[in-house]
């Protein structure tokens, strides 16, 4: 099963008149209240428990990556791969999060919904879905398709229409500083995101109420389905544009999850700006035949290509 393009422009519209990151303050309070109303659930890893995800490495999600897109037969596989290293960095080191339900949890919105598989391969590392559910991936009936639902405790927003996520993390946002709560919220968006004019509403919304408690994480791969961000639209320098919209700046490795974990730490709840990392981060990263290539935004693996990723990440673990 491979997703079909939706055409550029199309968005799930709310209700006239009303704004999507205010739709998200709504649906976060409510999302609040009824989780303080539920036990939290506690999931239990195939090996039994909860994990911090302390282990967690960007190796190991990209050889879920591989595995389960050649199991199910899917593609998006080279945009999982690029932001392995992010997903780890969060999940393993960042996010607090004692359970997915925990109503006072870290929130993340996988706006670059096409990348679930780095998600899932994370909650799998986190003890938050068993082996047995990862191995339901985009079949019949599962919790996890190929774009986040939520359904899928852990998962606020369903994302895979590119351009709303930042949306939906600033209201997130906005309703924890009105909570007084000092939880943060950080969405991960890609670089063809930003050709979006939703996307800098919401940047320019969130510089207006100064949500300090927000980190966007900008997988800044330079392609975009079938082409390169700078043949389709170039936003560069994308740093200058962040800044002149009102956002503390950091340009960074998004392989080097040290790094990306020790700016969110220094920067969480700080100053009067909203944070933004661009992430300089390579397509396909990890396996080689597929870094930087077009054909890997949706073809699914063969067998014999399958074998060959596998061997490499063996090659890197
Ligand atoms: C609103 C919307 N338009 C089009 C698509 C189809 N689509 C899926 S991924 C993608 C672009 C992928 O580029 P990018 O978002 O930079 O992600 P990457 O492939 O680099 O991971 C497009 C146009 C979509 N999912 N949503
Ligand atoms: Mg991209």
């Amino acid at each position: 099963m491979v997703s079909l393009p939706v055409p550029i422009g199309l968005h799930l519209a709310g209700p006239k008149g009303q704004n999507p990151p205010l739709l998200a303050v709504q649906s976060e309070t409510n999302h609040v209240i009824n989780n303080l109303q539920v036990n939290n659930l506690t999931t239990k890893s195939s090996k039994g428990s909860t994990s911090t995800g302390a282990n967690m490495t960007g190796v190991k999600l990209r050889k879920t990556i591989i595995e389960q897109s050649r199991r199910a037969g899917v593609g998006h596989i080279g945009s999982a791969l690029s932001v392995a290293d992010i997903v780890s960095c969060l999940y393993g080191k960042v996010i607090n999060a004692k359970t997915p339900r925990d109503p006072e949890r870290d929130r993340f919105v996988l706006s670059k919904g096409h990348a679930a598989l780095a998600l899932y391969a994370a909650f799998a590392e986190r003890g938050w879905i068993t082996e047995e559910q990862l191995n339901t991936y985009c079949g019949d009936g599962s919790q996890l398709g190929v774009h986040p639902e939520h359904c899928l405790p852990g998962v606020d927003f369903a994302t895979g229409s590119l351009g709303q996520g930042l949306s939906f993390g600033t209201g997130a946002a906005l309703a924890a500083k009105r909570q007084k709560s000092d939880r943060r919220v950080f969405v991960l968006l890609s670089d063809a995101e930003c050709n979006e004019g939703s996307v800098w509403e919401a940047i320019m919304f969130a510089a207006q109420h100064k949500l300090n408690n927000l980190f966007a994480i900008l997988d800044l791969n330079g392609q975009q389905a079938f082409g390169y961000t700078k043949d389709v639209l170039n936003l560069s320098p994308m740093d200058e544009r962040w800044k002149a919209f009102g956002w503390d700046v950091h340009v960074v490795d998004g392989h080097d999850e040290e790094a990306m974990a020790a700016i969110i730490e220094k920067n969480s709840n700080v100053g009067d700006k909203p944070h933004v990392l661009i992430a300089k981060t390579t397509f396909g990263k990890g396996v080689s035949y597929m870094e930087s290539q077009i054909k890997w935004h949706y073809s699914p693996l063969n067998e014999a290509e399958y074998e060959l990723a596998m061997t490499e990440l063996e090659r890197q673990s």
